[in-house]
C-alpha cells in the first residue's frame, strides 16, 4: 500500500513537472512570436506575415497600394486642370464685366439693323438719323473698298466714350466691328447695350455676323472716327443733309407695322437703296 502511494505521488510529480515545462515553453514561444510582430514606433505597412492568410492579405494590400497611388496621381492631375481653369476664369470674368459695363458715356448712338442695311441714330443730337447702305460694285470710286464701304458711315468723335444701343426691325442681325471688340446682337423688340471708345482717327470696318438672309454679306459697317472739331462740323452738315426727323428708329418700325396692317407696300424710303 505504501509502495502504491509512493508510486502515485511520483507519477503526479512527474506529470506536474512536465506540465510546468510545457507551460513555460509555451510562454517562451508566445513571447518569441510577440517580439517578431509587435507594432513598432513609426511603423509603415503591415506587420510581417505569420500565417498563409496574412501573406495573401499582405500581397493584396501591396497590389491595391499601386492601384490607389495611380488613381491619386490621376485625380490630383484633374484638380490641377481645374485650378488652371479657375486661374483662367478670374480675368475672363473681369473682362466680360469690363466689356458689358458702360463707363460714364459722353454720348449715345442707336444702331438699328434691317434686311439689309443699318440705320444710325444720334439721340443726343435731336434724333439725327440716317441709313447706311453698301456701295454697289458699279458705283465704287477709286480707293473705296468693295463690300465694305457704305454711302453714309457712322461718324464718331475720337476719345469719346460712346454708349451703343443695338436693335433690329426684322430678323436677328449682329453689329460686329472686329477692331473695336464690339459684337452685339440686333434683336427685334430688344435694346442691347455695348460701348466703345475709339482711340485713333480713321475708318474702321465691320460686318453683320449673324446669318440674316440672302443679302447677309451685303450690309457692311463703316465707322469713321474723327477729331472732336471735325465731328462738330460733320454734325452741322449731317443735320442739314438728313433733315432731323423725330426718332425714325422705333417710329419707322411702327410705320412699317401700320403699313403692313393696312395692307400697304413698304414705304419707299425704308427699302435698302443699295441692294435691289
Ligand atoms: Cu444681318
Amino acid at each position: 500500500m505504501v509502495r502504491l502511494t509512493r508510486s502515485i505521488t511520483r507519477s503526479a510529480a512527474a506529470r506536474a513537472s512536465v506540465v510546468t515545462v510545457l507551460v513555460l515553453a509555451g510562454m517562451a514561444a508566445l513571447a518569441a512570436v510577440a517580439g517578431a510582430t509587435e507594432p513598432r514606433p513609426w511603423q509603415l505597412g503591415l506587420q510581417p506575415s505569420a500565417t498563409p492568410v496574412h501573406e495573401r492579405l499582405a500581397t493584396m494590400h501591396d497590389e491595391l497600394l499601386v492601384v490607389i497611388s495611380l488613381i491619386t496621381v490621376f485625380v490630383l492631375g484633374l484638380l490641377l486642370y481645374v485650378m488652371i481653369l479657375v486661374v483662367i476664369a478670374i480675368p475672363s470674368f473681369k473682362l466680360i464685366y469690363y466689356m458689358d459695363r458702360v463707363p460714364n458715356a459722353d454720348m449715345t448712338i442707336k444702331v438699328t439693323a434691317h434686311q439689309w442695311y443699318w440705320s444710325y441714330e444720334y439721340p443726343d443730337q435731336a434724333g439725327l438719323s440716317f441709313d447706311s447702305n453698301l456701295i454697289q460694285d458699279k458705283d465704287l470710286k477709286p480707293g473705296q473698298k468693295r463690300l465694305l464701304d457704305v454711302d453714309n458711315p457712322l461718324v464718331v468723335p475720337v476719345g469719346a466714350t460712346i454708349r451703343v444701343l443695338v436693335t433690329g426691325t426684322d430678323v436677328i442681325h449682329s453689329w460686329f466691328v472686329p477692331s473695336f471688340g464690339v459684337q452685339e446682337y440686333a434683336i427685334i423688340g430688344r435694346l442691347n447695350e455695348t460701348w466703345m471708345q475709339v482711340e485713333h482717327e480713321g475708318t474702321y470696318y465691320g460686318e453683320c455676323n449673324q446669318i440674316c438672309g440672302v443679302n447677309h454679306a451685303f450690309m457692311p459697317i463703316a465707322v469713321k472716327a474723327v477729331s472732336k472739331p471735325e465731328f462738330e462740323k460733320w454734325l452741322g452738315e449731317a443735320k442739314k443733309k438728313f433733315a432731323v426727323a423725330p426718332s425714325p428708329g422705333i417710329e419707322a418700325g411702327a410705320t412699317l407695322v401700320a403699313a403692313a396692317a393696312a395692307g400697304k407696300a413698304q414705304p419707299a424710303d425704308q427699302e435698302p437703296a443699295g441692294n435691289r
